[in-house]
């Protein structure tokens, strides 16, 4: 394999840049980078000065040498680490280039690692999450993905089901009616308690363990002056949009990003919805339409003092009365509404805890491991699906290839999550969306 160099750092300016260099010829290359004839002492931190071409100090910085097998991609790996500046490290990456290092492809460093049989491929996955995390809260599970926590999972049902399959198997040989009649009973209750129920337990995670990544939209609308960018200001922490007295004061859809218990959210602040001649705020009153219908979850807001305001204007999937400051008591209120004060932040809490509700949250202390991957999940579905598949066909022993069949294919398809198999065609998509230098 060819030698792959990379800016491992994010690009624009830093205290430490790192170049990262694997293959058979990272260190024959980087000794000629240093201008030195030594081998580097391996796992060892040591000074170095690097050189252009015509024998000038680039820059100086640290040199880390793993040989193979012990390094991140199981082959020799160097990283440099220089000064931060996006020039310097261009000229860095251009110089380990000429002297026969090969730009790296996204993701090539983790994709070697696979290759090498240093990661498994949801391991693999795992890196890529734990870099695009927005929360800890997500970073925590990417964690215990990359740790093998999912990977250990998914082979021990690989593991139950190769005993079952087992079973089946034996039993293709002998005629008909030497075919114990508890058997088919003993595969049935096997296959539901040791491999279905913990598929299904796993799958029931995934739709916030995919919503802990991709995030959500919320957006609130309402009648004008209700409160809605008040409650976006607060909701955000910051003075993001203009607050009046004023009816009409929002124009443009403002979106701010926050947090609602660990899942990213972007929310969007509107337009007050009425009628109006002023061009610009019909043009407003369109855009806020509009963010409501693309959102996750639309807010529908009402000012508690203002009984104008509490006609339904649209839809939502959540009823805010806001100003409850201003009013004695939830009495006369439409009853889906709940009761917030955005100006003083009472009921702001109970608001965040239902939206999390509503995206499916498993709470913090009942949160075990998820299922973060779109992947993962697809293909623990097809699993699943040959599983039963073949479950239906238990009773009949004329079948019995059938169910031998399905359920391999059931085997395959868990396989796939952890790269084993014939998985050449999914890792160019996978590692694709991986950063350079990754
Ligand atoms: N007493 C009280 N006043 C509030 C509360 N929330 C907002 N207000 C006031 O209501 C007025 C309108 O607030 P905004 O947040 O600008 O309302 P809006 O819905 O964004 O208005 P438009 O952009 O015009 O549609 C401002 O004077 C706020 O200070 C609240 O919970 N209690
Ligand atoms: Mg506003």
């Amino acid at each position: 394999m060819d030698t792959i160099a990379a800016i491992a750092t994010p690009a624009g300016r830093g205290g430490v840049g790192i170049i990262r260099l694997s293959g058979a010829g990272a260190e024959s290359i980087v000794r000629k980078l240093c201008r030195t004839t030594k081998t580097f002492a391996a796992r060892h931190a040591q000074h170095r000065s690097f050189f252009t071409s015509d024998g000038s100090v680039l820059d100086n910085g640290l040199l880390l040498y793993f040989p193979a097998p012990a390094s991140y991609t199981g082959e020799d790996v160097i990283e440099l680490q220089a000064h931060g500046s996006p020039v310097l490290l261009r000229a860095l990456l251009e110089q380990v280039i000429a002297l026969g290092a090969r730009l790296a492809a996204p993701g090539e460093f983790t994709r070697r690692a696979v290759e090498n049989g240093k990661l498994h491929l949801e391991q693999a996955e795992a890196v890529a999450a734990c870099i695009d995390a927005a929360t800890l809260r997500a970073a925590r599970q990417a964690q215990r993905h990359l740790q093998g926590e999912f990977g250990r999972l998914i082979n021990g049902l690989m593991d139950e089901l190769t005993g079952l399959l087992a079973h089946v198997e034996a039993c293709l040989d002998f005629p008909e009616e030497e075919i114990p009649a508890l058997l088919f009973e003993q595969l049935r209750a096997g296959l539901e308690e040791t491999v279905l129920k913990p598929i299904d337990k796993a799958l029931a995670t995934s739709d916030f363990g995919e919503r802990l990544f991709q995030g959500a939209t919320v957006a609130i609308i309402g009648a004008p002056n209700v409160g809605k960018s008040t409650l976006l200001n607060r909701l955000s922490g910051r003075d993001r949009a203009i607050i009046s007295p004023q009816p009409g004061t929002t124009r443009d859809v403002l979106e701010v990003d926050f947090e609602l218990h660990g899942i990213p959210v972007r929310l969007l602040d509107t337009a007050g919805l009425r009628e109006s001649n002023d061009m610009i705020e019909q043009e407003g009153v369109k855009r806020a339409r509009a963010a409501a219908q693309c959102a996750d979850i639309t807010i529908v807001m009402a000012d508690a003092s203002n009984p104008d305001s509490w006609h339904v204007v649209a839809d939502a999937d959540t009823y805010v009365m806001n100003k409850c400051d201003l009013v004695d008591g939830a009495h006369g209120f439409p009853e889906r509404y709940c009761m917030i004060s955005a100006h003083s932040g009472e009921g702001v809490e109970s608001l965040l805890s239902h939206l999390a509700e509503l995206l499916g949250e498993i709470p913090a202390d009942e949160e075990g491991l998820l299922i973060t991957s779109r992947r993962h999940r697809q293909q623990l579905e097809r699993a699943r699906n040959h599983l039963i598949s073949g479950e239906e066909m238990l009773g009949d022993a004329m079948s019995l290839d059938l169910i031998a069949l399905e359920w391999r294919q059931a085997w395959s398809c868990m396989g796939e999550i952890l790269g084993i198999g014939d998985v050449e065609h999914i890792l160019d998509r996978i590692f694709s969306q991986f950063c350079i230098g990754k």
